[in-house]
């Protein structure tokens, strides 16, 4: 079997995370490499991007860009449509859930309380709640955006909601996406996949 292995951060959100539940789904064991700041640092200048994650596929290399990793691994594992215009409708959810992390990031960079409050406050009602709706109309029937199959792009999703209920974001509803019921239906059905469960209590 071909080895597989992750490079990422030592914790269970963000980009890195996305690639583990995709590998999780497909049931393929992979060497989970978790390192630190530091050792990033020193890796950094060798990186095809300079950031992680990375996946390197043995006899292959390594592969930078989380969507482009997911796609690979949502390719292998049908866990991406081969439709091309199905496809794209996925890989638009999955820009979308990046557009969001970028909307999102820099105010975690805002070290005044008062200003970083403001500026959620402010992205959560200009920015946040929209996008939980145009996601919304992304859905259809569900309970995942290509119908009963679980994809990759679902897994963005789940990331993403997981990421706003979580409570993490200071000054960001946790209920923020309660008026999208198809996200909140997805992301319940991303959690209730056995690959997925096994994978959180892991
Ligand atoms: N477009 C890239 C962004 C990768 C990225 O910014 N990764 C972050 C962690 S989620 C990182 O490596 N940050 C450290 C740095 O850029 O120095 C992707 O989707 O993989």
């Amino acid at each position: 079997m071909t080895t597989l292995k992750v490079t990422y951060f030592d914790f269970t959100g963000s980009r890195g995370e996305e690639v583990r539940l995709a590998l999780a789904l497909t049931g393929q064991s992979f060497d989970d490499h978790r390192i630190t700041r530091d050792a990033f640092a020193a890796m950094k200048p060798d990186l095809p991007y300079g950031a992680l994650p990375v996946l390197e596929v043995e006899g292959h290399g390594i592969f930078a860009q989380t969507n482009a990793i997911l796609r690979l691994i949502g390719r292998m594992h049908g866990l991406y449509p081969e439709d091309p215009f199905a496809a794209a409708r996925h890989d638009a959810v999955m820009d979308a859930v990046e557009d969001l992390r970028h909307r999102i990031s820099p105010t975690m960079r805002i070290s005044d309380p008062a200003a970083r409050a403001t500026a959620r406050q402010q992205l959560a009602r200009d920015y946040l709640t929209p996008w939980g709706q145009f996601i919304e109309r992304q859905i259809g029937d569900g309970p995942f955006i290509g119908g009963a199959t679980i994809g990759v792009a679902d897994l963005k999703l789940f990331m993403a909601d997981r990421w706003i209920s979580s409570g993490a974001l200071d000054d960001i509803p946790v209920d923020l996406f309660d008026d999208c019921p198809r996200l909140k239906a997805l992301a319940t059905g991303v959690g209730a996949h056995p690959a997925i469960q096994a994978w959180l209590a892991s």
